[in-house]
C-alpha cells in the first residue's frame, strides 16, 4: 500500500446492503432519512462487511455461550486415541460466525474486488452517458484508491501486483472525471508513474478502446474489430460464437464502438487529460503508429504475427472497402445480439466489462433518453461494492450461489447440520439455492442449454456454469436426501441439472466453465488482448471437471435410474481428464485459485468418487506425496499467487489458513493413512481462529486467466469449517475402518 493521503470519507455506518434475489446494491441514506430516524439500523453483516464489528459487538459463539471456554488447543497425539475430534467445536463456532453475516435471502455477500480495469470501465460509462456519479459514490470510489495505490503511486492488473500502464492509466483517468484536480498528490504520483512507464500509448487493446471512446485516444491507433464478424455463417473455424463467452460478449459491443468510432465530444476536462497521459503533446502523437504498442510492464502475450497481418487487412477492408449498407446491416445485427445480452440478464450484462461497453452503445444507438439507457444505469449499482476501504468494482455481482453452495456443504460435511442455529442458516440457503436455479433455456442461438443448472452469482445473471451447477446440485442433494429439509426442488428439476451438466462435457472428457468448448486452440493466435493468457476459447478445467464428476456420483447415489449409462459414461471420461492432467510432480494446476492446493483438492476428490485412494491408486499416492513436501514446520501450507503465473508451486511467506483447509482436506479424501500431518494443518487452522469464531483476511485466494487475481473473501470463513468438521466425519472413519 502506498503512501496514505487524507482524502474524505462518507460515514460508513449510513450505508445499508439492499438485495433483491441476490442482486445488491449499497445505499447511502441521505440527511432526510438520518434526521427523520425511520431507517433501520445496521445489521451486524453489514457492519463487518464495512469494517464496523468490535470485538465487543461480536456475537459469541457457542463454545462460550455453554459457559465452556475455547475448547483447548488440540494435542497432536494419533486420533485413534482421541475419538471426540478436538475439532469439532471450532468447527461449529466457525458456522455460528457464519450465519451471522447470512442475508435474509438465504445468501453471503463479499468483497468481489482485485482487478483494476473493471471499476473505470463503469465511471467511464458513467462519463460518456452523461449519468452523474452520486457523491457518496465519487468520494467513496476516490478513497478507494488512495488506499490500494503502489507505493511507486501507480496501481497493478491486481490489487497485489506491480504497477501497469492498464491500471494506472485508468484509474488515473477515472480519479480526474470524478473531480480530482491534476495537482492533487495521489493523481500527481500516478501521473509520475504512468509516465515512467512510457504513457498512455502502451495501454493494451482495452485500455485504448476506453481511452478513444473518451476521446483521449484516437480509433485509428486501435486494432480494427469489425462488426462485420457478426454477419459470418456460424460454421467458420473462427466465428465469434467459437470463442469463450466472457471474450465473445466484450468484442460484441466493442466492435460496434470501434466499427463506429463512437467518441464522447471533446470538453475542457478530457482536454486538459489529453495532455497529461502521454509523454509528448497529444498532437504530436502518431496512433496509428501504436496500435501494437504494450508496455512490457503490462504484456503477457504479445499479438502474433499473423494476427498483426490480418489486423491490416482487416483495416483496409473496414476503411476502403466495405459499403454503407454492410455497415448498417452489421451494426443490426450486433444491436439485435445487445439487447437480447441485456433483456436474458435483467441489464447486468454478464459481467462489469460488457457492462460498461453496451451501456455506452445504447447512448449511441437509442439516445441519452431512451428507456434502453435508463434500464442500464439502473443497474450499474449490482457490481459496485463498498468495503472498509472504500468503493469498488467486483469482478461478477457476486459470487452469491457459489458461497452459498459451498457454505451448505461445509456445514453438511462438518456434521453440523442438526444444530438448530445452523439448521435454520440451511433453510435459508436452501430457499436461496431454490430461487436461483435457472428454469428454463433461451433463445439466444449463441447460449449453452441451462435448464436445471445454477448461475454463478445470481438468477439475473442467468448463465449456466459448469461448476456452479454441480456446486449447487451437490448442496441441494445434501439437504434433501441426507439432511431431511423438504423437497423444495423437485427430482425432475434435479433431472435437468444432470441432462444440462451431461449436455456441457467436452470431446476430451472434461468440462469448460460457462460451455463446451466450440472452437480450436489455434484461435489463441488470434487473441488481441495482450494483457490476458487462454481467453479466445473455453478449455477443460481439473476443477471444473471434478466438480461436475463428484455431483454425478452423489446424484445417482440418490436417483440411480435416472440416464445411469450417460452417468456412468460421463464420469469415466471424467476421470480420465483429471488424470490425464496430473504433472509429473504429482500436482495438478489451478485456473481459479490459487493454486495447486486447490486444484489438487479437487483431482483427489475426482479420483475419490471412482474408488481410488492411497492404498489403492498411484496417483492419489503420488498427490499426498506432493502435497507432504510443501507442509511447513508450523503445520500449514501457503502458496503465493505466483504460483499461478510461474506455474510452479511458490512458497507465500507464511502459512495461510485457505491453502493449509485445503491442503488437509484433499490428504483427507484421499485417504492418507497417518493422521499426523493433517492433525498438524488442522491445529494451524484452529490456532489461528479468533475468539468470534471467524478467521482473518489473509492473501488474496482466486485467479482467472493466469495473471489476474481475484478475492474470494468467504473462503477463509467455510473452508476451515469444511475441514475441521471432515476430520471426525469423514476422515476417522475411513482410516479406522480399514483397521
Ligand atoms: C469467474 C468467477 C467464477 C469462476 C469459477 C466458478 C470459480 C470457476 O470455477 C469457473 C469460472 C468462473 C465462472 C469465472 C470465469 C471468469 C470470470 C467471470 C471470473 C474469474 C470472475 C471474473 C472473470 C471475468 C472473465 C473478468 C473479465 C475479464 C476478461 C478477461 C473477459
Amino acid at each position: 500500500m502506498g503512501k496514505q493521503f487524507h482524502l474524505p470519507a462518507t460515514d460508513l455506518t449510513r450505508w445499508r446492503l439492499h438485495s433483491h434475489e441476490g442482486d445488491h446494491e449499497w445505499r447511502y441514506l441521505d440527511d432526510k432519512e438520518v434526521s427523520n430516524g425511520s431507517t433501520r439500523p445496521q445489521t451486524f453483516a453489514e457492519r463487518y462487511l464495512l469494517g464496523l464489528t468490535s470485538p465487543s459487538s461480536t456475537p459469541t459463539p457457542p463454545s462460550h455461550n455453554n459457559n465452556t471456554t475455547k475448547p483447548p488447543t488440540p494435542s497432536t497425539s494419533p486420533a485413534a486415541a482421541n475419538p471426540k475430534s478436538p475439532f469439532t467445536q471450532p468447527a461449529l463456532d466457525g458456522f455460528h460466525f457464519l450465519t451471522h453475516l447470512q442475508l435474509p435471502e438465504g445468501h453471503w455477500a463479499c468483497d468481489y474486488g482485485g482487478p483494476s480495469f473493471l471499476l473505470p470501465g463503469l465511471v467511464f460509462a458513467m462519463y460518456v452517458t452523461r449519468t452523474p456519479v452520486p457523491a457518496a459514490w465519487r468520494v467513496e470510489m476516490t478513497r478507494y484508491l488512495a488506499r490500494r495505490a503502489n507505493p511507486d503511486g501507480g496501481w497493478g492488473l491486481h490489487l497485489e501486483g506491480r504497477s501497469t500502464v492498464f491500471a494506472t492509466a485508468l484509474y488515473y483517468v477515472m480519479l480526474r472525471l470524478l473531480g480530482m484536480e491534476r495537482g492533487h498528490p495521489l493523481a500527481e504520483r500516478a501521473r509520475e508513474c504512468l509516465l515512467a512507464l512510457g504513457g498512455a500509448t502502451g495501454l493494451p487493446q482495452w485500455g485504448k478502446i476506453w481511452l478513444s471512446c473518451l476521446n483521449l485516444y484516437e480509433w485509428d491507433g486501435v486494432n480494427c474489430i469489425p462488426v462485420d464478424l457478426w454477419l459470418l455463417p456460424s460454421w467458420l473455424p473462427f466465428h465469434p460464437s467459437r470463442w469463450w463467452v466472457q471474450c465473445r460478449v466484450v468484442y460484441l459491443p466493442t466492435s460496434y464502438l470501434w466499427s463506429n468510432r463512437c467518441t464522447v465530444p471533446l470538453d475542457d476536462l478530457l482536454a486538459e487529460i489529453r495532455e497529461e497521459i502521454y509523454t509528448a503533446p497529444y498532437s504530436t502523437v502518431d496512433f496509428r503508429r501504436h496500435r501494437n504498442t504494450a508496455a512490457p510492464s503490462d504484456t503477457i502475450r504479445s499479438v502474433s504475427g499473423l494476427l498483426v497481418f490480418l489486423f491490416s487487412i482487416l483495416a483496409f477492408w473496414c476503411n476502403y472497402l466495405r459499403p454503407r449498407w454492410l455497415l448498417r446491416m452489421a451494426n443490426r445485427r450486433v444491436g439485435e445480439l445487445m439487447r437480447q445480452e441485456e433483456r436474458n440478464t435483467d441489464f447486468n450484462c454478464l459481467a462489469p466489462v460488457n457492462k460498461a461497453f453496451h451501456m455506452v452503445c445504447a447512448l449511441y444507438e437509442d439516445g441519452p433518453d431512451s428507456e434502453r439507457l435508463r434500464r442500464h444505469r439502473e443497474r450499474l449499482a449490482v457490481y459496485l461494492w463498498l468495503g472498509p476501504d472504500g468503493m469498488t468494482s467486483g469482478g461478477t455481482n457476486g459470487v452469491q450461489l457459489w458461497d452459498t453452495a459451498f457454505a451448505v456443504q461445509a456445514a453438511v460435511e462438518a456434521g453440523l447440520a442438526d444444530d438448530p442455529v445452523v439448521r435454520e442458516s440451511l433453510s435459508k440457503a436452501h430457499h436461496f439455492l431454490d430461487i436461483t436455479q435457472l428454469r428454463d433455456d433461451l433463445d439466444d442461438p449463441f447460449r449453452q442449454g441451462r435448464k436445471g443448472g445454477w448461475p454463478f452469482s445470481t438468477k439475473s445473471n442467468g448463465y449456466v456454469v459448469s461448476d456452479c451447477a454441480a456446486e449447487g446440485l451437490k448442496a441441494v442433494l445434501m439437504l434433501q436426501k441426507e439432511c431431511g429439509f423438504p423437497a423444495l426442488i423437485s427430482d425432475a428439476r434435479l433431472g435437468d441439472c444432470v441432462d444440462t451438466l451431461l449436455r456441457m462435457q467436452n470431446g476430451d472428457g472434461g468440462f469448460g466453465s460457462y460451455e463446451r468448448t466450440r472452437g480450436s486452440r489455434l484461435l489463441e493466435h488470434l487473441n488481441p488482448a495482450e494483457v490476458f493468457d487462454d481467453i479466445m476459447i473455453e478449455y477443460s478445467y481439473v476443477e471444473c471437471t471434478t466438480a461436475v464428476l463428484t455431483a454425478l456420483a452423489r446424484f445417482r447415489a440418490h436417483l440411480p435410474g435416472h440416464r445411469a449409462r450417460d452417468v456412468e459414461a460421463a464420469m469415466r471420461r471424467a476421470a480420465a481428464f483429471v488424470a490425464a492432467r496430473q504433472r509429473p510432480d504429482g500436482a495438478w494446476y489451478g485456473s481459479w485459485a490459487i493454486c495447486f492446493t486447490y486444484a489438487t483438492l479437487f483431482a483427489v476428490q475426482a479420483f475419490e468418487a471412482r474408488g481410488l485412494q492411497h492404498g489403492s491408486s498411484e496417483e492419489v499416492r503420488r498427490a499426498c506425496a506432493f502435497l507432504l513436501a510443501r507442509q511447513r514446520d508450523d503445520g500449514g501450507w501457503g502458496e503465493h499467487y505466483s504460483s499461478c503465473v510461474e506455474k510452479r508451486y511458490v512458497e507465500h511467506e507464511t502459512s495461510q489458513v485457505v491453502n493449509t483447509a485445503w491442503a488437509v482436506m484433499a490428504l483427507m479424501h484421499a485417504g492418507y493413512p497417518d493422521p499426523e500431518p493433517i492433525e498438524r494443518g488442522l491445529k494451524l487452522i484452529a490456532d489461528r481462529q479468533q475468539p468470534s469464531g471467524e478467521w482473518l483476511q489473509e492473501g488474496v485466494e482466486g485467479v482467472f486467466n493466469r495473471t489476474c487475481m481475484i478475492g474470494y473473501p468467504n473462503y477463509k470463513l467455510y473452508f476451515p469449517v469444511m475441514a475441521l468438521g471432515a476430520y471426525s466425519r469423514m476422515y476417522l472413519p475411513k482410516i479406522q475402518n480399514r483397521g
